[in-house]
């Protein structure tokens, strides 16, 4: 293992939550699909714990952002969440309490010397608007988010110079439309894909509105976030397997990546969805919109990679449309899992993410925005001192950020690597089964201690 990689002077280093797993829902006047569902279904989430408290970070963030400074972070991202910040859906007026909150919230984390990077769209449709309008389904929704959008510009922009208008839009889609992990658990291929677009469509008209008010005049800059999951194909000398791997990574990558930096969709996704008549409806105008709003920057969430082999029993035609249909998951023997959270260990996806952008998107600039590794049970590994030594996950961040090194090395164009997360916060349905954070909770005091992965990163930074 390489110690001694080194960073060029500005890297960001960081980690990031977001409102909804970290904040809990005081003083919230509207509530998303997540604090919605487990208001009707609390059993559906992890030991049936909730969004009300999280790690408390609505009442402790002045706290919390000092304990982050003191691990030798320079940079934070979280979200400013739609159902707090916005009392009128319609007009995108704000709420009071919502303003001076993240008001606080924003000159907190600068006070203690960290760049905040912020989200508007992680995971936090609010239900009222999928209930009146279909969510994401309705190009009307796009509308009102773009509203949303323009007035956190203009309460915060003048502070906040990295802004990203959403957090991993696909795994919106396969959530809400697909395969049933997010709240309305829809099975609807059609819908996943009208979902897909509006969304692609929303994050181009928040640009459009960023451009068009200069909110960018004080060096401010917009982006998105995508979980990029590079398909790996079972043999690459089978050219079923080549091509499933090829529509595998057309769908859950290129589908927002091409359209955020390119303004196109590609193309062989386009074909296929139009042979099998489930295209997206669009307008002229919209792809307009899409072609002219780019990313000026790049976020990666990376965690596991994506193996695919070809399609083994026949497509049942009868049933709805998935896109499962031209490909099946590949369970590669000897893979490394995190048997927690079930996901594939692979740091060396990360290298071929860089060179991946570095040639084939323009080598924008990008960092990584995500990337870590949940445990269950973290108690047992306290030591005498109180502390938890989780040396898995030191081994897990070196890992990652030593094929990360090599792609910067040879040209890419990354600037910083944010670890998930800060401290430990409340993770969808899995709620606090696998914690993340460099910081312990105690969910039932709150206290927050220190672990020894944030003793190392303290440490490896300098
Ligand atoms: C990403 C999300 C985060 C976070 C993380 C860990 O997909 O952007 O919100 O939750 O994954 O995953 P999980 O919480 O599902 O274990």
């Amino acid at each position: 293992m390489d110690n001694n990689m080194k960073f060029k002077d500005g890297f960001l280093w960081g980690a990031a939550t977001s409102g909804p797993q970290c904040e809990g829902t005081f003083n919230k006047k509207h509530k998303n699909v997540f604090d919605y569902w487990y208001e009707v279904e609390p059993e559906a989430f992890f030991d049936k714990v909730g969004p009300e408290v999280t790690s408390n970070f609505y009442n402790s963030y002045e706290e919390d952002l000092a304990m982050l400074k003191s691990i030798g972070l320079n940079s934070f991202r979280t979200s400013i969440q739609w159902t707090r910040l916005i009392k009128d859906f319609e007009t995108g007026e704000a709420d009071e309490d919502g303003i001076e909150f993240y008001n606080n919230v924003i000159n907190e984390i600068i006070k203690n010397g960290l760049t905040p990077i912020i989200t508007l769209h992680h995971f936090d449709l609010p239900v009222e608007l999928y209930d009146k309008y279909g969510g994401w389904e309705s190009k009307h929704v796009v509308d009102l988010f773009v509203k949303f959008a323009n007035t956190a510009f203009r309460l915060f922009s003048d502070r906040v110079k990295l802004w990203t208008t959403f957090n991993e839009p696909i795994v919106v889609v396969e959530g809400q439309y697909l395969y049933q992990f997010h709240y309305p658990k829809v099975v609807d291929g059609k819908k996943a894909i009208q979902a897909l677009y509006n969304i692609n469509l929303a994050s181009a008209k928040t640009i459009k509105v960023f451009k068009e008010n200069n909110y960018g005049k004080d060096g401010a800059k917009i982006g998105t976030i995508l979980n990029l999951t590079p398909s790996y194909p079972r043999d690459i000398n089978n050219p079923d397997d080549v091509k499933a791997a090829k529509i595998a990574d057309a769908f859950f990558n290129e589908s927002f990546l091409m359209p955020a930096i390119k303004g196109e969709f590609p193309k062989l996704l386009v074909d296929l969805l139009k042979e099998d008549d489930v295209l997206w409806e669009s307008t002229e105008e919209e792809l307009k919109i899409i072609k002219e709003n780019n990313i000026e920057y790049l976020g990666v969430n990376y965690y596991f990679p994506r193996r695919i082999k070809a399609k083994e029993e026949k497509v049942d035609e009868s049933k709805p449309w998935m896109p499962d249909k031209y490909f099946d998951n590949y369970e590669m023997p000897g893979r490394r899992m995190n048997p927690y959270r079930g996901w594939e260990i692979y740091p060396k996806a990360i290298y071929d993410i860089a060179i991946n952008i570095r040639d084939n998107y323009d080598n924008i600039p990008w960092y990584i925005s995500e990337n870590g590794m949940g445990v269950e049970g973290e108690d047992r590994y306290i030591n005498s001192e109180g502390i938890i030594e989780d040396d898995y996950r030191i081994e897990f961040i070196k890992e990652h950020l030593e094929y990360l090194h090599k792609g910067i090395e040879e040209g890419s164009n990354c600037f910083g690597y944010h670890s998930w997360t800060g401290i430990d916060c409340w993770s969808w349905c899995n709620a606090y089964k696998n914690r993340y954070g460099f910081i312990a909770l105690d969910l039932k005091t709150q206290k927050k201690t220190i672990k020894k992965s944030g003793q190392w990163i303290k440490e490896f930074i300098k």
